[in-house]
Formats: structure tokens, C-alpha cells, sequence
């Protein structure tokens, strides 16, 4: 049964107040890869490559290539950590600024083939590649444009160079899922600066592997966050406005990619990057600065509660494995994720919808599907109740907005009846996901309204949690 059939027939049955035949887009909305990008939610990020053994975060490109030889790579051991934690991809620097590139380029004579490590012969990205495919994650990879160790760059022809670089990748290591291109651009070897051809690397992508994502500071698919700490706007539209800037030498201002154009003309979502080190390149001195579970579900609020996906980076030491300090922060992680929102506390509970003296009643919302929704027409008019026999201790509410129709909400309400009082939580944009969280209050009723937006709208799914004291947000 459709999602359209099942509202129609809840309508008829007087089931709920929602007309499915009043749905219509509110462009822009995300296109297909988008949507399937915005539901991985979490994944890694891993920094690796000369700087590890050189202990810095940018290699001047002059390294010899014989400095890289981890003793113990196993691309297998990171994937395993990554799906233990939760993560539903990886995104490898296969060159970062220094140049050096982590597959045998034929483009490039500062590579693995260069290095001591398995006498020249290895590949680290063909072990990822696979190590990914058999644990079912997805794979990405970070090219940096900025090269400081090709002698080409500076020069036209090295747009040349970067485009057939993405093209040995994309054909020898696909499918690529995300690819991402880092926003700095300082000079090359020889002092100058490049040109790059935007348009060129852009069309390449289209044309080879058209269902990858591209990450850039300010699109085509996803945005830069507008700082590295992991942390989206409490407002956080989905669109972005990149009329009159250009890839790499301009972007609009980091808030406004924090948060996004309100009424932005294109669907560019933002990523949160973030190191759980703090450095994005392993150093032995920050083993004890690894951030802890409850720093990385602050994290997680802050970027997958606040309608954004959240980039973890978690840089493989020297042996080319993940520290033991790294990898018991993540599973610490998960297990924080599922412990604490393992119980729904609404789960296929029934929500009131208020209209006046009218009152329905729908399941839609706590369905734990996303594929139902209700659109709240006439949404001044309305609220969505539920109510309590026994007052009930919670902490955290979750909304999601069906984006696949665009994003509408733009300010909304909670009134939250305890046995103390009245308590009323505003919040403005929800997007694919909102979590709020408050301090525990043990409530009769929780009212919502949507006191702005752009269009009618369209709500997924509402949940609500009693999470640890502790791990509300900070
Ligand atoms: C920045 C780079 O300069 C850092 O080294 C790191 O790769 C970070 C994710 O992006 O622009």
C-alpha cells in the first residue's frame, strides 16, 4: 500500500484530518542521493597518510615517500571498528595537501608505490575499498585539490592531473559514494597558486559516477558545516544560496553555512566534520585527549539533532591501525546511542489533533515510519497532543520533517504539562531530525504546535526519551 493510499483511506475512515491529495512539493528538496545521504546519519572520517609518521598535520609535500610504512595496516580492523560504532561509511584522505597519494597513482611519483611499505606494492585504498564491501559500509574519499608536492600545480595542466587522478579512483576503487573536496588552497611547490577548473572536476564527476555525493564548502551536494567542531545551527536549513560564489575562493560566511539560507534556492546540505582527536592526523601525544562517549553524543545532538550528518574523523596510528583509546570511545558511543534511545516512550502511541472543538486522532507519527506523515493543513488552527494517564519522566523530544517534500517548519513550540507547572520549549528549524532536550520533568500531556512555516507542514515522526541526566545537551 502507498504512503498516498494509506493517508486517503485513514481520511475517509476519519481516522486523522490529513489530506494526502493536498501534498505537494515545496521545492527545492533533496534529490534521491541526497535523501538516502541524510538517513546514514554518522560516519568516519580517517586522516591518515605522511603526516602520521611525521607528527604534523600539514606535510610541505618535500616528505620522502619512504616515510610511510605502517607495519600492521589492516583496513579490515578499521571497517569493523566503524560498524561497531555505528557508522555507516568511511571517507578516506587518499591525498591530502602534501601530495602523497595513498594508491599507486600513474600521475603522481609521490606515492604508496614509493614507500617502503610492502616494498612499493601496496594500496591502501584497494584495501579499504574491499574491507568496505564486506562489512556493507560505504566508501568515500577526501582528494585535496591543493597539492604541495605536484610540479604541475600552479599550471593549467594540472587540472588535468587532479581530473585523471578522480578517474583512476573512481574507476579502479568504485563505487565512490561521497567524494570530498577540501576548501584550502595554498601554493604549490614552485610558489604559485592554481587556478582550479571547477566546472571540468565537476562534469568529470557527473559523467563517471553521477550518484556520487560531492562534499565542498559550499556544495554541489553538501555543505561544509562552517567550523570543525561538529556543530550545526540550532537553525539549520537544508539550502544554501551559492549565486556569486565560487569553489575555493569563496564562500558565504561560516554562519550561513552553519545555518543556511532560509529561503536558499538550492537543496545543500551540511555535514559536521569533526576529530574525535584534536588533531586530524594521529599524534601519540593527544592519546589521552581522545574525546569521550558522552562528548561524542554532545555530538551527535548537535549535528544528526539538528537535522545534519555527522562526520567523525578517527585517525589510524603509525602500525596503521585504530588506538584502543580511540576505538573504546566509540563503542562507548553506540552503546550510549542505543541505551538511550532505545525507548520510545510514544512508541505507536495515538497523538490528538486539536482543531478548534475538533479532535482526531492519528498513529502516523509514531509509527517508526517514515514513509507515513501528516501533513497539518490549516497548521495555525492546530496542535498535536498526547496525553498521559500517569504522569511520565522524560527529557528528550525528536521530530522529523518528511524533507522529501522540501523543509517548511520554521518555528515551532512545545507546552509540556508537569505536576510543577506549565514549561514551554521553542524551537525553530526541524528538518530531517530534530532532538531536543531538556531537564527531566514528569509531564501529563505534551502539546506541539508549529507556529511558523513556510508551507503547510509535513511531519514524520514524533518520539520522546528519558535519556541520562548527563547527556542532555550541553
Ligand atoms: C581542512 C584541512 O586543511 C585539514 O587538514 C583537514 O583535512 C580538514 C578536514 O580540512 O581544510
Amino acid at each position: 500500500m502507498n504512503k498516498i493510499f494509506i493517508l486517503i483511506l485513514a481520511s475517509t475512515l476519519g481516522v486523522c484530518n490529513v489530506y494526502a491529495q493536498t501534498v505537494t512539493s515545496y521545492p527545492p528538496v533533496p534529490s534521491k542521493q541526497q535523501l538516502t545521504w541524510h538517513q546514514l546519519e554518522f560516519y568516519l572520517f580517517v586522516h591518515f597518510g605522511p603526516n602520521t609518521f611525521t607528527d604534523i598535520e600539514w606535510g610541505h609535500g618535500d616528505e620522502a615517500a619512504d616515510i610511510f610504512n605502517p607495519a600492521n595496516l589492516d583496513c579490515r580492523q578499521w571497517a569493523r571498528i566503524a560498524k561497531q560504532s555505528g557508522a555507516k561509511g568511511i571517507i578516506i584522505t587518499a591525498k591530502h595537501h602534501d601530495g602523497f597519494c595513498l594508491w599507486p597513482s600513474k600521475y603522481s611519483k609521490h606515492t604508496v608505490r614509493e614507500s617502503k611499505w610492502k616494498n612499493g606494492k601496496g594500496d591502501v585504498l584497494k584495501e579499504l575499498s574491499q574491507a568496505c564491501r564486506e562489512y556493507d559500509l560505504k566508501f568515500g574519499v577526501y582528494i585535496s585539490p591543493w597539492d604541495r608536492n605536484h610540479p604541475l600545480y600552479g599550471t593549467p595542466k594540472y587540472n588535468e592531473v587532479f581530473v585523471n587522478m578522480m578517474k583512476e579512483i573512481f574507476s579502479n576503487y568504485g563505487p565512490i559514494w561521497e567524494l570530498w573536496w577540501d576548501g584550502a588552497n595554498g601554493e604549490g611547490p614552485n610558489g604559485k597558486k592554481q587556478v582550479y577548473d571547477w566546472r571540468k572536476f565537476e562534469n568529470t564527476v557527473r559523467k563517471i559516477s553521477p550518484a556520487t555525493i560531492v562534499f565542498s564548502d559550499i556544495g554541489p551536494h553538501i555543505r561544509w558545516v562552517g567550523n570543525e567542531a561538529g556543530i550545526a545551527g540550532k537553525t539549520n536549513w537544508n539550502l544554501l544560496d551559492t549565486a556569486g560564489y565560487a569553489r575555493g575562493i569563496g564562500a558565504p560566511h561560516t554562519d550561513t553555512l552553519n545555518q543556511g539560507n532560509t529561503y536558499g534556492k538550492n537543496w545543500i546540505p551540511a555535514e559536521c566534520d569533526v576529530s574525535i582527536r584534536p588533531g586530524w592526523f594521529y599524534h601519540a601525544k593527544e592519546n589521552d585527549k581522545v574525546k569521550t562517549p558522552d562528548q561524542l553524543f554532545d555530538l551527535y545532538l548537535k549535528s544528526v539533532g539538528r537535522g545534519a550528518n555527522y562526520l567523525l574523523n578517527v585517525p589510524p596510528d603509525m602500525r596503521g591501525l585504530i588506538h584502543p583509546n580511540d576505538s573504546a570511545a566509540l563503542v562507548g558511543f553506540k552503546k550510549l546511542l542505543d541505551e538511550n534511545f532505545k525507548k520510545n516512550i510514544v512508541k505507536s502511541k495515538k497523538v490528538q489533533i486539536l482543531s478548534g472543538k475538533d479532535v482526531t486522532h492519528t498513529n502516523f507519527l509514531t509509527d517508526q515510519s517514515t514513509k507515513t506523515y501528516v501533513e497539518l493543513t490549516r497548521y495555525q488552527n492546530k496542535s498535536l497532543k498526547f496525553f498521559f494517564n500517569e504522569p511520565v519522566e522524560i527529557n528528550s523530544i525528536v521530530l522529523q520533517e518528511m524533507i522529501e517534500f522540501g523543509q517548511r517548519i520554521q518555528n515551532f513550540e512545545f507546552v509540556l504539562e508537569s505536576i510543577e507547572g506549565t514549561h514551554t520549549i521553542q524551537g525553530t528549524t526541524v528538518g530531517r531530525k530534530r532532538i531536543i532536550s531538556f531537564p527531566s520533568l514528569k509531564v501529563k500531556s505534551i502539546v506541539l504546535r508549529i507556529t511558523q512555516a513556510k508551507a503547510q507542514p509535513i511531519l514524520s515522526e514524533i518520539s520522546v526519551y528519558r535519556i541520562e541526566e548527563t547527556l542532555i545537551e550541553k
